[in-house]
């Protein structure tokens, strides 16, 4: 590899001297969210334009130096930040920030892919539309760091996951040039579908510049519940119930282990959370959005709810009463993650299986843990409606978290997976691949799917620049 020397003065050309950062306090962008790995970057460069972008992937490409794409840095599995080898350009996104273009006719909007989710999704509320991914770090994600992790998040059961949001995107090759796909067609059968290719490939084969995302008439009501359900089987049936008689309606699906609720009590004292007394092991959110009248939306929310209660999957309900009470309970369950992180470091598993088996399997993989790991605490929730589950680990009460992890997360992973395979499920739902799970994809997905994806790396980024060592090892890596 040349020299970095005069890589960086040529950044400095492109983006100015104030945009390519080499000293000070850089943690922020080499520190993952949480906080598992610390890398050191080469540079921190943060262009201000698609055109700066594309200067700096082809000074890169000449200097073969790679390249790691960075939004917001939430990213849950050490994939936005560099390794510690100090050869790395960590391109930041977040610069690029402008709403470019919302076309009501069309129901799109066209932004910049370092806008932050929260940023666009109050835009788009105040045109009159829905820009309907949620996450709890919508505050910081940006829809780059979404598309490039094919989010999901709490309205999937209803509106999909990132990908299914979007229409078009603006990417910079790994040799630097510029492809405008930001065509908002919903229909589009011209050969392979790059955007597909891009989302959801974690900066491995470019970066995403901007992106043109559907939009959805805001709804004219929106209830949330919060349930309580006495067991996994009953918050499967109340899923059944729901999408029965809400149809389309049934906008969100969460479900939260006892455990879970009580690490937000704990350390949210402040969040009043329902239940808490009772000896219920699971609740639910679940929300209802209605295109009709609010009376219309809560004649059915309540019916639906009673109907559970008659069928005994739901034991316990209450039904907010305005905006400021769904918030709250929607803060509870987005309060998880947040926690889960006070109460220490912990095993991640962001998994999927088909609903039908979620039950069985979640029964299973209680005992085995139980019996290999005496007093080690499940976190169990998440996005029920999807079939994705946070099934997380936590040392045992009083135990050293960090020993937990370095002597116990392979002996974990191999018993949680071994599962998640057993029930032909998916050891990544939402959250990707990163560093963090690369070899565990290897000894999960099948040798012929992961040669595709290899070919596929090598056509795209044949010197091996984009996100070197992310999600697929790659020979041709600097
Ligand atoms: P980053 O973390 O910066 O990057 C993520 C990946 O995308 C990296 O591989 C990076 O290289 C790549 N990337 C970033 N920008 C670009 C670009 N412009 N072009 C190409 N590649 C790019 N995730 C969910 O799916 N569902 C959830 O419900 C959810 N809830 C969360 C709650 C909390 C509290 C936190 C901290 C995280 C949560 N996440 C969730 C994970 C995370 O927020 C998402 O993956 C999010 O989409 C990442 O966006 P980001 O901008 O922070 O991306
Ligand atoms: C969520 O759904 C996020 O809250 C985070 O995907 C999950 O921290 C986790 O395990
Ligand atoms: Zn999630």
């Amino acid at each position: 590899m040349n020299s970095p020397s005069p890589l960086l003065g040529t950044l400095r050309k492109i983006v100015g001297n104030a945009h390519v950062l080499t000293q000070g306090d850089l943690s922020a962008w080499e520190m993952d969210w949480r906080k598992r790995e610390r890398g050191h970057a080469l540079a921190v460069v943060r262009p201000g334009s698609t055109q700066e972008v594309a200067g700096v992937v082809k000074a890169c490409a000449a200097a073969r130096v790679g390249i790691v794409p960075q939004g917001g840095n939430t990213g849950m599995v050490v994939g936005s930040t560099p390794d510690a080898s100090g050869t790395q350009v960590l391109l930041s996104l977040t610069r690029m920030n402008h709403v470019r273009a919302l076309d009501a006719a069309n129901l799109t909007v066209t932004v910049d892919a370092g806008c932050v989710l929260q940023a666009v999704q109050k835009v788009c509320e105040q045109a009159g539309f829905l820009y309907p991914l949620s996450l709890g770090s919508e505050g910081s994600c940006t829809i780059g760091g979404n598309l490039g992790s094919n989010a999901g998040g709490t309205q999937v059961v209803r509106y999909g996951n990132t990908r299914e949001l979007c229409l078009g995107l603006e990417v910079v090759t790994a040799q630097g040039e510029i492809w405008d796909g930001l065509t908002g067609l919903r229909k589009d059968n011209t050969g392979y579908d790059l955007r597909h290719l891009m989302i959801g490939s974690e900066g491995t084969l470019g970066v995403i510049t901007a992106a043109t995302m559907k939009l959805y008439p805001l709804p004219v009501a929106q209830l949330t519940a919060f349930a309580a359900v006495p067991s996994l089987e009953a918050a499967v049936q109340l899923l059944g119930l729901a999408q029965q008689h809400l149809s389309s309606g049934l906008t969100g699906f969460e479900v939260m282990g006892q455990f879970a609720l009580s690490l937000v009590s704990k350390h949210f004292p402040q969040l009043r959370i329902p239940f808490q007394d009772t000896d219920v092991p699971y609740c639910v959110v679940l929300e209802n959005s209605d295109q009709e009248s609010e009376s219309h939306a809560r004649e059915r929310f309540e019916h639906l709810l009673e109907m559970a209660m008659e069928a005994g999957c739901v034991s316990d309900a209450v039904v907010a009463e305005n905006f400021g009470q769904a918030h709250q309970l929607w803060h509870i369950r987005e309060s998880i993650p947040l926690a889960q992180a006070q109460e220490g470091i912990n095993i991640k598993h962001d998994i999927s299986i088909a609903v039908s088996r979620i039950p069985a399997f979640v029964h299973e993989t209680d005992a085995l843990l139980a019996a290999a790991y005496p007093g080690a605490r499940l976190v169990n929730y998440g996005h029920l409606g999807d079939g994705n589950l946070h099934y997380n680990v936590q040392a045992p009460e009083g135990a050293d978290g960090e020993a937990f992890l370095r002597d116990q997360e392979k002996g974990v992973n191999t018993i949680v997976f071994g599962q998640v395979d057993a029930y032909r499920g998916s050891i990544s739902a939402e959250h990707g691949i990163g560093s963090l799970k690369r070899d565990k994809l290897e000894q999960h997905k099948s040798p012929v799917a992961l040669e595709m994806m290899r070919a596929i790396k090598r056509a795209l980024d044949p010197q091996g620049i984009m996100n070197p060592g992310r999600m697929i090892r790659d020979n041709a890596a600097p």
